[in-house]
């Protein structure tokens, strides 16, 4: 086996002996799924000895996107992240962002390999990357995820690979690796159809890069997730009315267009009430995550293809994967992130994006990435790949949060990563508000009416009811009154802005 290879096997402890204090270190991973467990740590181990010691150590982070607690929080906790990029999860890390002491960058996840390649992000010295196998030609099998390891093994000096007895050897076959030229030499990305491949199933680098190969037997972290509730449950009944009204109205063409989703608990209930759903034919996906409920449906006959860059299963739905994987890889396939969430491929395919907010403001502005407009939750993730090139672009939330004292529906919203150019549909509980070809005062109108809590409706309709000046009548004055009232006393209920509008 390994022994007689040409690479040397090596403890996670050697592996992370090799990194010096500022190294940029671009690790496999795409969510939990694929990230690299064993060296993190270690580098934490590492970190913390150094501390100890007296010395500076802290390491450049770049990965495909969030990762799992052996990843991102070994590290936050050692203190031992410089910077990290392009998206996050964790709760260690998320708190050390907020505080300052790790500095952090929000990226729209299709665009960090080609930054990486082009030099955006520093140098990175070592790629740290999770494998099903490794040959002595240097031809790896990846795992749950391809993320941007194909990007960091190319730029990066030295190669660690983290070969994982957790994931079986015949998961070969799930991927398919291309990876696009830079300009000036860049050509059309060949995808016409979510099954479409056109890369290599395994991924080549130069062996010689590989500088030690540690070995392990580590599940992926992920988490399950949270019971359907009723708020999420009619979440996903209004996605699935919304989609198939649009079928029935011949606004999507028949057959069915490709689905985009994200993550997290709303994103399950949609999938799940798409693939109930009598109107809507079985359909395909074009996304960057595959999580639980495409299992089920994938059996069931709804979801007949899934393109992604990670299979983000929990526990017992990546055992049933893995023991029926020939079923499996016919209906899948997992691509670099660059391809998976390429502009391009989602505006040819016409995919229809839903993504969820944490805020939406009453003209169809949203933010996904910050709460109360500083503190960062995760980050943009795939997000805005799909928004902006979407068929059709739609967001939801639920209407409140924090057990109402929030509206999730606002004047303005406090931080913006979707533009009102590039939402189309908001969907709350409460209904759907179709924004396209209104002007703002139309959408204003149609989202307060249709998707704000009853608890704020008369609130957010009075906020621009009386105001006459403008395209967008926004009040400078008031436009963040129902945040300051949190701010002050921890519910945005009872604002009234009626005194300042004789000035506008
Ligand atoms: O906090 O857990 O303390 O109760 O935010 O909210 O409703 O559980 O929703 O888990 O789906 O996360 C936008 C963060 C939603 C996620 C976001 C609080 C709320 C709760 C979580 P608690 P929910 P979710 C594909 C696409 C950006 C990336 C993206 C996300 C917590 O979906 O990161 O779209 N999206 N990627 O109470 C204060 C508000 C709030 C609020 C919610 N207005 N103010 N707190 N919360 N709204 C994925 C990838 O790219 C990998």
């Amino acid at each position: 086996m390994l022994e007689d290879t040409r690479y040397k096997v090596i403890t996670a402890d050697d592996a992370a002996a090799l990194i010096n204090n500022e190294d940029i270190l671009g690790f496999s991973g795409f969510t939990p799924a694929g990230a690299a467990k064993e060296i993190p740590t270690a580098i934490a181990r590492r970190a913390n000895a150094e501390h100890e010691a007296g010395r500076d150590f802290k390491i450049g982070v770049v990965t495909g996107a969030s990762t799992g607690d052996s990843l991102d929080g070994e590290l936050a906790r050692a203190n031992a992240v410089l910077f990290r990029t392009p998206y996050q999860s964790d709760k260690s890390l998320r708190a050390a962002i907020n505080k300052g002491e790790t500095k952090f960058f929000d990226m729209h996840l299709s665009m960090l390999p080609q930054a990486a390649r082009y030099g955006f992000l520093g140098k990175i010295k070592y790629a740290v990357v999770e494998a099903a196998s490794v040959s002595e030609d240097g031809e790896i099998v990846l795992t749950t995820s391809v993320g941007a390891s194909n990007t960091f093994c190319g730029v990066a000096d030295h190669i660690l690979i983290e070969l994982n007895e957790a994931h079986p050897e015949e998961l070969s076959g799930l991927h398919d690796i291309y990876e696009p030229l830079d300009p000036p030499h860049r050509k059309e990305i060949p995808v016409y159809k979510c099954s479409d491949r056109f890369g290599s199933p395994t991924l080549k680098v130069d062996p010689a890069k590989i500088v030690g190969i540690v070995k392990t037997n580590r599940p992926d972290e992920v988490g399950g997730f949270k019971e359907t509730d009723a708020v999420t449950a009619q979440i996903g009944e209004n996605v699935a009315t919304f989609l198939a009204d649009e079928l029935k109205a011949g606004r999507i063409p028949e057959g069915f267009l490709p689905i985009q989703s994200g993550v997290g608990n709303i994103a399950n209930a949609v999938l799940g009430a798409l693939g109930a759903n009598e109107n809507i034919p079985p359909f395909e996906m074009y996304s960057e995550v595959i999580q639980d409920s495409v299992i089920g449906l994938m059996r069931s006959g709804d979801i007949t293809f899934a393109s992604a860059t990670s299979l983000t299963v929990s526990p017992p739905y990546l055992k049933e994967v893995y023991e029926d994987l020939d079923f499996f890889k016919q209906r899948m396939v997992l691509r670099p992130q660059e391809i998976s969430n390429h502009p391009e491929a989602v505006r040819r395919l016409g995919i229809i994006s839903i993504n969820t907010a944490i805020e939406v403001d009453i003209w169809g502005n949203v933010n996904s990435t910050h709460v109360m407009g500083n503190n960062l939750m995760n980050g943009i993730g795939g997000s805005g790949d799909f928004t902006r090139n979407a068929y059709i672009s739609i967001f939801t939330c639920p209407s409140i949060a924090k057990g109402g004292a929030i509206s999730t529906i606002v004047p303005m919203v406090a931080h913006l990563d979707h533009s009102e150019h590039s939402v189309q549909v908001i969907i709350t509980e409460q209904g759907i508000a179709d924004l396209r070809g209104k002007d703002p005062v139309q959408r204003a109108i149609e989202i307060v009416d249709n998707c704000v809590h009853p608890e704020y409706r008369e609130q957010l309709h009075a906020y621009f009811a009386n105001v006459k000046n403008g395209h967008t009548p926004q009040t400078l004055r008031t436009a963040f009154a129902m945040h300051e009232a949190f701010m002050e006393k921890k519910d945005m209920r009872g604002v009234d802005w009626s005194s300042k509008y004789s000035k506008d």
